[in-house]
């Protein structure tokens, strides 16, 4: 069972995220009971939402001639253009209306800035501007993050890593993710977090202990 040091991320369980949604991730659907049968094993969950303004740079539309998927590079440094997702205050920025984790504290909203993308829940794609969520988990005394959530080689993997970063102790539920896998992003996002120090556990097996 998870102790009192230990938190869960869940990361952007979104509508946006879902088949059919903006941004769609394959089969994202599928993290949602996963999802809800962990939390209720942890004290400490945290929830993010990506939480965009319209028009926002991460936006292929916000770029003239520039498609969904490609990159473009931002004074901060490469930057992969999207659909338009989670739009905030929108129902696909929404959560998913099955995700049901009563006891969540926290909910992190991350993107708001204009200029500025954050697939990381703790530091902005500026890699300086901080959500605060560091200091949050620091003065709750949590000294392992797990994360589950979408997408894993996009805001769940920067999360993770960027966990390590912060001096934490960083799992990722496997089976609890679903990626969005654009050239080679997933095995890439594996590799930098093998890297790093982050582990990898599945639900059966962390729901097992
Ligand atoms: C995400 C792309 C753009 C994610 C968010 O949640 O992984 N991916 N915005
Ligand atoms: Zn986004």
């Amino acid at each position: 069972m998870p102790r009192n040091t230990d938190a869960l991320l869940v990361v952007d369980v979104q509508n946006d995220f879902m088949p059919g949604g903006a941004l769609a991730v394959p089969r994202g659907d599928e993290v949602v009971p996963i999802v809800n049968r962990i939390a209720a094993t942890f004290r400490d969950v945290i929830l993010t939402q990506d939480w965009h303004p319209r028009g926002h740079v991460s936006f292929a539309s916000a770029h003239a001639g520039k498609k969904p998927f490609e990159t473009i590079r931002l004074r901060y440094g490469k930057q992969v253009l999207w659909s338009d997702h989670c739009v905030q205050a929108t129902q696909g920025a929404a959560l998913h209306r099955d995700l049901s984790v009563p006891h969540a504290r926290l909910l992190i909203r991350k993107g708001c800035d204009p200029k500025v993308d954050s697939y990381s829940a703790f530091l902005e794609a500026d890699r300086k501007t901080k959500t605060g969520l560091d200091g949050y988990l620091a003065s709750r005394g949590i000294r392992r993050v797990f994360c589950a959530g979408l997408a894993t080689d996009f805001c769940v993997a920067w999360t993770a890593l960027d966990a390590r970063k912060f001096g934490f102790q960083s799992i990722v539920i496997e089976d609890a993710c679903r990626a969005i896998d654009v050239e080679g992003s997933l095995e890439a996002a594996w590799k930098a977090m093998r890297a790093a120090g982050v582990k990898r556990i599945s639900a059966e097996a962390l729901l097992a202990r």
